[in-house]
């Protein structure tokens, strides 16, 4: 299977981009973790990108706040997926990373989820390895199963507790 690579723009960032370490290692996904700035360490940045395919690597996550141009650089040195996380790291909330990482120019697509929507970001990763992995796409399907039987167990609960 191929790995899924997780590049933070600091590690500032680690405490949301736990979530995606944590979902894709419950789904089995290797994944290899970096901390590389389009600002403070472009040169690094591209390098590891620019090998990316030849490493293994299938999909990568990039996720930064602020001035976020670190899913936006990594996207233009590779035709893996892209997926950006916007990082809520400043006064403007995440709304100056999400505006960023998400209104990119045609030609080099980043697949932006929501502020800090590190789960999300790791599900789309698995979703994308899943077109070509069965047992992938099993575990996704049956995530989703127990998500939903909690929900309607839930709902059973309140619904008995406030019956009039
Ligand atoms: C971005 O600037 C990083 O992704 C981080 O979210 C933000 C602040 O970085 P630090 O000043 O905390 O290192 O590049």
């Amino acid at each position: 299977m191929k790995k899924v690579a997780i590049v933070m723009g600091s590690d500032s960032d680690l405490k949301v981009v736990e979530k995606s370490i944590t979902t894709l290692k419950s789904y089995g996904v290797e994944t290899e973790v970096h901390v590389y700035s389009a600002h403070r360490t472009p040169v690094e940045a591209r390098e590891f990108t620019l090998s990316a395919r030849e490493n293994g690597l299938g999909v990568m996550i990039a996720c930064a706040g602020k001035a976020a141009h670190l899913a936006g650089a990594i996207a233009a040195n590779t035709t893996l997926p892209v997926i950006g996380i916007p990082i809520k790291a400043s006064a403007l909330e995440g709304m100056d990373a999400l505006l960023s990482t998400v209104q990119m120019p045609a030609g080099i697509p980043v697949a932006t989820v929501a502020i800090d929507g590190a789960e999300n970001a790791a599900l789309l990763a698995i979703q994308i390895l899943a077109v070509e992995d069965k047992s992938l796409a099993d575990k996704l399907a049956k995530a989703r199963e127990d998500k939903k039987a909690s929900i309607l167990a839930k709902d059973k609960e309140l619904n008995d507790k406030y019956k009039s």
